[in-house]
């Protein structure tokens, strides 16, 4: 029988709200030895660590060992970017282990005349020369999808891709508000692709081992890994504010940005952009992207354990509201659109709702509605939550928001 549902579950996808089976989500608050988790010092003590703990080992998989930055390569610094609005700075960090050798270039544009700027960090998905038509971004040599329309070919990007994605970077208008915005390659850290002798993954393994185990990092993981080494960086730069330091994902890399917000808690705010299934949605609906499809399309993203949960979701001793309860008390939003029935805004914003019983042991107002927003109607609490008009995307819209969510829980930023 068991085999059947397997199957069924792996070959349709549910678009139908009444065909979402019941489910009961795993407690929040209740620790596994049964002890109600009544104040925020219960929760850091003994409930935040196991549910960490859950989502280390049979989701996203834990990082083996600690492997820090060996050198910052400073390639370039300019001081008039857009006008005199911004400095531009391009760094490698360099990660060496015996012969072998990693480097993720980052790029910050930063506000100029502002004493310690708060930044957004995210990843982008082409390269950093693709997130505008700025003619001096180096350009990747990382493994990238081949798309011979955009140039891209041998798995090389060329000049043909840049800018290609300015559309989902509004730099000036950020810039203008006072942010700085730090991006990188995330295939620089590991190519999105199913083989683990690429990236990072290869710096942890004994002698013979050729993949991680079970409980150990997958993609997502190790992307994740990489924003908090980002972080590492940012936390030397003398014009950033570390304490303001927004992490940001759309998609894929919108799980990531929960992830590395849940695991790294320099991280002071958070926002997951359409993350869908194993990001901000809960698994528990099989609604679109389910754990059967993500981890056969995707067999690359997650622990090996996640296997197991295939279409047997209500085995699962944790559900994703409880990863977005990890983000407490930090400003965290989340964002759905409603063509992307994919990736399930009704799960979206339901365990946005959910995770608000831990923001309520600080005394922080979760989201501030019970039901879900009309379209383009954003809601802020300390978490927040939109449902934009449209598709699969992150756009000026959804940009518009994260800034005025960032304002509304950081201080103006004061120029000098
Ligand atoms: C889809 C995947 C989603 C989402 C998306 C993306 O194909 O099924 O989980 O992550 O890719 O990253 O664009």
């Amino acid at each position: 029988l068991i085999s059947i549902n397997v199957s069924a579950q792996l070959n349709q996808v549910n678009y139908d709200e009444k065909e979402v089976p019941e489910y009961k989500l795993p407690e929040l608050l209740i620790s596994k030895s049964g002890r109600k988790i009544k104040n925020t010092k219960r929760w850091e003590k003994i409930r935040r660590p196991e549910i960490l703990k859950l989502f280390e080992q049979e989701i996203y998989g834990k990082v083996p060992q600690t492997i820090s930055i060996s050198e910052v390569n400073v390639h370039e610094e300019t001081t008039d970017i857009f006008d005199g609005l911004a400095t531009r700075t391009q760094v490698e960090l360099v990660f060496r282990k015996d012969d072998q050798e990693l480097g993720v270039n980052v790029l910050l544009y930063l506000p100029k005349d502002t004493a310690k700027v708060p930044v957004f960090v995210g990843y982008n998905f082409k390269g950093n020369h693709a997130i505008n038509d700025d003619p001096d971004i180096l350009l990747t040599d990382s493994w990238v999808p081949d798309n011979p329309s955009l140039g891209i070919v041998h798995n090389q990007v060329t000049e043909q891709s840049r800018g290609v994605s300015n559309e989902r970077w509004p730099i000036e208008e950020i810039l203008k508000s006072g942010y700085g915005i730090v991006t990188a390659y995330y295939g620089d850290v590991d190519p999105d692709r199913d083989n683990f002798q690429d990236g990072i993954h290869p710096f942890t393994y004994r002698l013979g081992q050729f993949r991680p185990g079970n409980d150990e990092w997958g993609a997502v993981s190790a992307w994740a890994w990489g924003l908090s080494r980002i972080m590492d960086y940012l936390e030397t730069v003398p014009t950033i504010d570390a304490s303001k330091v927004v992490v940001f994902g759309h998609s894929r890399l919108g799980k990531t940005a929960l992830w590395a917000a849940a695991k790294d808690q320099r991280f002071a705010m958070c926002i997951s952009n359409n993350s869908g299934c194993l990001g901000a949605a809960l698994s528990r609906r099989q609604f679109g992207e389910t754990i059967g499809k993500i981890t056969s399309t995707f067999p690359h993203w997650f622990c090996e354990n996640l296997n197991k949960y295939s279409a047997r979701e209500e085995l699962l001793p944790v559900d994703q509201h409880m990863l977005l309860g990890l983000i407490a008390p930090r400003p965290l939003y989340v964002t759905s659109a409603t063509a992307d029935l994919w990736a399930d805004p009704k799960g979206e914003f339901l365990s946005a709702s959910e995770a608000g019983k831990v923001y309520a042991l600080y005394e922080k107002e979760g989201l501030p509605v019970a039901e879900m927003p009309e379209p383009n109607s954003p809601v802020m609490g300390t978490i927040g939550y939109h449902i934009r008009k449209g598709k699969h995307n992150i756009t000026a819209y959804d940009w518009k928001q994260f800034i005025r969510f960032a304002e509304k829980h950081f201080a103006p930023v004061i120029a000098i």
